[in-house]
């Protein structure tokens, strides 16, 4: 029998390293995925999960149909009925209760694929609701909050310059298993041991010693929750002694004196308690840091799902620019994506608001245009006008991965009606009235719209779908989905809204003064377009707009989609390259160091952080905190065998000390509580964390009646968002907290 065999080049689409695959398909089959050595930004490497997209893809458990919910149970329908039973459900809704009765939750998925990165905002447009809700607001958003504050856009994160810096301070990331988040590059563990090769330093400030703090020169433990406080100190250090030095970024800054006057009374004496870290240490690493030939400042997961996230992120850049490293090879720089929309060369635009409106029931301010997901169940359980009775989600499981999720999961049991875009039958979609299935993966091109923006190098590629889709593409689910919702019936044709995303590009294009087909015609642009699918084309007018672009002919060396398709292992641009002022959006064209959301709020933020002091002995004296295993992805890849076997992984981690205070052995089963929830699991005890602090992974819990994931029920661990308290947010962006939570441990049935 002839059998065929193709081999396909694409970027894995599962976190924010964008590695390279290589794929080999026979006959129709998945055969073998490993990393493509070719591919230019990840040369071969590649985490388990990578070559898992076989597995996703081939799991029964993934959705193939739409299911609508009939009685107890959902059954199969085609989607024609599942469209027309969301028109005669949710219609009638927002007919009577208005715009703002629908609520939307956005996961993190949508970053990760064309599909959501464009066509959710068609979507939201037609919705017009002001509860919309993402993954963004217990993840990162203080980091867009410091940065829209003080370089007026906030998707310009400043990210290390890892392949060329001398010296980096990261805070509460971990890297060696995440690999690497708001900073992506293939192969973290492989660039940071390059650091040190070249003689760099590295340190890790985290409460626990985690691989990444192994593999560091040295490791400083942290009490949870206290690291602005340790990076308002650093800053003061090198004011105090003298050691300022903006550089080349320093004649674009507003409020350096400012910013050095409100970190004034934080010296290292007075954060030594509560952060614990000795006065000592922190008067090293600021002289080491201003002492580096390129160093940079990396805060992540572990200081901005805290209170005091925002203040964090903003000290983050402050010590990046006092230290002269703003901007500088080797430093803290800005990407720069293929696709960037043009901007003035003498920066300036039309800066950054928080807080435009708030929400219905915790008065709660909206940042980016959306509220703290943390406020989803008030508004959902509380009655009145505005009151949420319906909820879209796409790509999200808010149940698991959101604060004090038992009351939110007991919330979507109460709506009118719920539809979910998503790939599985989970802990949250279960409770849905329709679920539309999104395709696999491997059935979808793909380009990294989300995550060149903070790539440590420039870089351009785009992948074909491995396998022909054997199901409508997301992006039409989705823009079926707001032609629906527009009025537009349940059956309008989804190209039109594709073709207007593509206009709209193409016209901001030509409006652009600064662009490279300014004044030019968009419809004769259009006719230009290349591309098979609406995604494809829209890859197409962004890369040929864009700073490396064909400019549609003016420069023919530059960008296409053409150029893409004919260099499968994607395109090396090189590496950063200096911004400032050009990428500034703020009204003033420059880096506004102390911005007033930040520093009038900063006292009262570092105030509310309590003390050892303040723990009551045998009390709620213990700390819980989160982590991530490489095999895991958030709460969505557990049904995947390869990747959950093995030894269990959602163990409580107590140190050594705290479990024979409290008669612990390893093995027993803990109850952790907290001020909000109760759960149950396994001890694991390791010197690993530091005493007073308790380890949880997030993302289990998987026992819940209705869900669809056969392999995920048989390994459900628990769910530690039971325990993280909905009610103590960051005040300035709306974070969540998810670290350090005050919990106690004692042993079941003790
Ligand atoms: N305690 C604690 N909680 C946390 C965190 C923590 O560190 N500690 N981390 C937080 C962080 S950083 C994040 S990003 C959030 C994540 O929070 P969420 O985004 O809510 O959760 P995920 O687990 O990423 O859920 C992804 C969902 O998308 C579906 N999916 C997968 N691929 C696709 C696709 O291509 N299309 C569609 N439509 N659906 C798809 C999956 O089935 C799953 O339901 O969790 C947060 N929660
Ligand atoms: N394998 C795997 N990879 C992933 C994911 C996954 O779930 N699994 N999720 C992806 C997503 S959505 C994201 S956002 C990224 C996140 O990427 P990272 O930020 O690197 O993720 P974490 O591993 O959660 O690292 C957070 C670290 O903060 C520490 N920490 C907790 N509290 C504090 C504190 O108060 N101060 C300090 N200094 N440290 C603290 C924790 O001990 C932990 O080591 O990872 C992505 N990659
Ligand atoms: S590190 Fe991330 S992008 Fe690379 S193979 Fe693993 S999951 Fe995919
Ligand atoms: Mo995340």
């Amino acid at each position: 029998m002839d059998s065929t065999v193709a081999t396909h080049y694409r970027t894995c689409p599962l976190c924010e390293a964008t590695c390279g695959l290589e794929i080999t398909v026979r006959d129709g089959a998945v055969q073998r995925i490993r990393g493509d050595r070719d591919d230019v930004f990840s040369h071969g490497f590649i985490c388990p999960k990578g070559s898992t997209l076989k597995q996703l893809h081939e799991d029964p458990d993934r959705l193939r149909a739409p299911l609508v919910r009939r009685g107890e149970g959902f059954v199969e329908v085609s989607w024609d009925e599942a469209f027309a039973e969301i028109e005669r459900r949710l219609m009638p809704l927002i007919a009577e209760h208005g715009a703002n009765a629908v609520g939307v939750y956005l996961g993190n998925p949508n970053v990760h694929n064309l599909s959501g990165v464009f066509w959710i905002r068609p979507l939201l447009h037609a919705l017009q609701t002001r509860n919309i809700f993402t993954a963004s607001t217990v993840d990162q958003m203080p980091r867009h909050v410091s940065s829209g504050l003080m370089f007026g856009d906030p998707n310009a994160f400043v990210i290390p310059d890892l392949d060329r810096t001398n010296y980096l301070l990261m805070l509460g990331a971990n890297p060696y298993e995440s690999n690497g988040s708001l900073a992506t590059a293939p192969d973290w563990p492989g660039r940071l041991e390059a650091i040190r090769a070249r003689g760099g330093r590295i340190v890790v400030v985290d409460p626990r010693r985690t691989r990444t703090a192994e593999e560091a020169d040295e490791h400083i433990p942290i009490r949870p929750g206290t690291d602005a406080l340790l990076l308002c100190a650093l800053a003061n250090v090198i004011a105090d002694e003298g050691l300022v030095d903006t550089g080349a970024a320093g004649e674009h800054l507003n409020g350096l004196d400012e910013a050095l006057a409100v970190v004034a009374p934080y010296t290292p004496e007075a954060v030594e308690a509560r952060t614990g870290v000795p006065a000592a240490t922190i008067r090293r690493i600021a002289r080491e840091l201003a002492a580096a030939d390129g160093a940079a400042v990396y805060g992540r997961v572990g200081v901005h799902t805290v209170p005091a996230g925002t203040v964090a992120s903003w000290a983050t850049d402050v010590l990046n620019t006092i230290t002269g490293n703003l901007d500088r090879p080797g430093g803290a720089m800005w990407g720069h994506p293929p696709h960037a929309r043009a901007s003035s060369p003498t920066g300036g635009g039309r800066g950054y608001r928080i807080g435009r409106w708030t929400s219905r029931v915790g008065g709660l301010a909206e940042a980016n245009g959306e509220l703290p997901v943390a406020a989803l169940a008030e508004e959902i359980e509380t009655p009145g006008p505005g009151q949420i009775r319906a909820l879209v989600t796409i790509g999200g499981n808010p149940v698991l991965s959101t604060p004090h999720s038992d009351r939110l999961d007991a919330a979507l049991a109460g709506l009118d009606f719920m539809v979910s875009v998503d790939i599985y039958v989970n802990e949250t979609t279960r409770h849905a009235d329709v679920i539309l299935p999104a395709p696999s993966p491997l059935e979808k091109s793909h380009y990294d719209a989300a995550f060149y923006n903070q790539s440590v190098r420039r870089v351009a590629k785009w992948s074909a779908p491995v396998m022909t889709p054997s199901q409508p593409s997301e992006h039409s689910v989705l823009a079926r989905l707001a032609s629906l919702i527009r009025g537009e019936g349940p059956n309008a044709d989804p190209a039109v809204i594709d073709e207007e995303l593509l206009g709209g590009i193409l016209r901001g294009a030509v409006a652009n003064e600064f662009s490279n087909v300014h004044g030019r015609d968009a419809t004769e642009l259009r006719s230009l377009v290349r591309g098979e699918s609406a995604t494809d084309r829209v890859v197409d007018a962004l890369v040929r707009t864009g700073p490396d672009g064909d400019g549609f002919g003016d420069n023919p060396d530059g960008l296409t989609l053409e150029r893409l398709q004919a260099h499968p292992h994607g395109i090396d641009l090189g590496p950063l390259v200096p911004r400032l002022p050009a990428n500034l959006a703020t009204t003033s064209g420059k880096v506004e160091l102390a911005p007033a959301e930040i520093v009038d709020a900063l006292p009262s933020v570092l105030a509310a952080i309590d003390s050892p002091a303040d723990d009551q002995p045998g009390g709620e004296s213990l700390r819980l905190i989160g982590r991530r295993h490489l095999r895991s992805n958030n709460s969505w890849m557990h049904n995947i065998e390869v990747l959950v076997k093995g030894k269990e992984r959602c163990t409580l981690l107590i140190h050594p000390d705290d479990a024979d205070a409290r008669g612990l052995a390893g093995g027993d089963i803990a109850v952790v509580e907290s001020r909000v929830g109760r759960v149950e699991a396994p001890i694991e005890i390791s010197d690993e964390v530091m005493p007073g602090v308790v380890c949880l992974p997030h993302g289990w819990g998987h026992a819940a009646a209705g869900a669809r994931m056969r392999v995920a029920a048989q390994r459900p661990g628990t769910n530690s968002n039971v325990l993280t308290d909905g009610s103590v947010l960051d005040p300035i962006s709306g974070n969540a907290t998810l670290n350090g939570i005050p919990v106690t441990v004692t042993r079941a049935g003790a």
